[in-house]
């Protein structure tokens, strides 16, 4: 990628897709991450969601805080439905619609990832936007596969918490070879809506992974969602990424690294913590960093 296209300052679009009466709670990393989405992708969207807190935060027709039509799908099935509404659009000749599917990490590391990776395979043309808060929590906050190590949830309670790690969803659609992939967060609002935009310039396949706070589900004061998703890169936590083509990886380092305590502490879903384990979480992320950049690197 050119290294001017990620320096380059991106003037944020002024027109709301988005608009007032939206359901989020307040302090919902997502609702910020999807404004500036939407003013990336513009009017000619057509957005897909499969079951997850977006099948109540729109609100209902006609009192609908979306400017673009939206598909309500069933849970498992956002890259299906994508791959249907993308191929009506082409069958009447619309073939600049940008259709894109905001998926929960439920829907897409867990029940929807058979459909996603069938859709990825066959290279459809839309834009998959992984809305990772990590749990589902439209439903109360259950643990899913994207929920970090050690974390609480309802499932895994403090006395028994998450033991296995985060899946690596970027590293399966990296193995599906797919044009475009990338890490973003509400906390770098210029770089996420680069990638949206890159994203919506390429043709084929495209995936972005958005880590979203959620202030109920991380048990986080509303206020701090932006504070900790720029944590989550600073501790290398949620490294930010893209990749091209499966194969090859840019890397955005950060100059301001902090421990990755620095992000735990902040959160009530980690409060029953040992320093032991709090060590043992900074390893992980340290090894899964070296990973990382050994891919960038080769
Ligand atoms: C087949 C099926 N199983 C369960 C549900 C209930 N359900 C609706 S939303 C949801 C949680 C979704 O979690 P996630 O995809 O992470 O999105 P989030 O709610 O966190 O935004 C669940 C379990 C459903 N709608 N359909
Ligand atoms: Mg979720």
């Amino acid at each position: 990628m050119d290294k001017g296209d990620r320096m380059r300052r991106i003037e944020i679009p002024l027109d709301e897709r988005l608009g007032h009466g939206h359901l989020a709670c307040a302090g919902c990393g997502a609702a910020v991450s999807m404004r500036l989405t939407l003013k990336a992708l513009g009017e000619k969207t057509v957005m897909v969601f499969p079951a997850s807190c977006w099948s109540i935060i729109p609100g209902f027709w006609p009192y609908s805080s979306f400017r673009i039509p939206v598909v309500h799908a069933g849970f498992v099935t956002g890259g299906a439905t994508a791959s249907g509404v993308r191929a009506a659009l082409d069958i009447r000749g619309d073939h600049e619609a940008v259709v894109a599917v905001w998926a929960g990490d439920g829907g897409t590391f867990d029940i929807g990832l058979q459909a996603l990776s069938g859709a990825a395979e066959r290279n459809e043309d839309f834009i998959y936007i992984c809305n990772d808060n990590e749990g589902y929590m439209n439903t109360g906050t259950q643990r899913s596969s994207a929920t970090p190590m050690l974390a609480w949830t309802t499932t895994t309670p403090a006395t028994k918490p998450k033991e296995n790690p985060k899946k690596d969803i970027m590293a399966i659609m990296a193995d599906h070879q797919i044009p475009y992939a990338a890490t973003a967060t509400i906390a770098y609002p210029e770089d996420l809506l680069r990638k949206m935009e890159r994203a919506k310039r390429t043709r084929g396949t495209r995936f972005i992974h958005l880590l979203s706070p959620c202030s109920p589900g991380w048990r986080i004061p509303s206020e701090l969602t932006i504070k900790i998703s720029r944590l989550a890169v600073r501790s290398r936590v949620f490294p930010l990424y893209e990749i091209e083509d499966g194969r090859s990886y840019t890397l955005q380092e950060e100059s301001h690294v902090v421990p990755v305590k620095e992000y735990l502490k902040l959160q009530g879903r980690f409060s029953h913590l040992t320093e032991q384990e709090i060590e043992r979480i900074q390893g992980r992320v340290d090894n899964e960093w070296e990973h990382l950049l050994r891919k960038a690197r080769c």
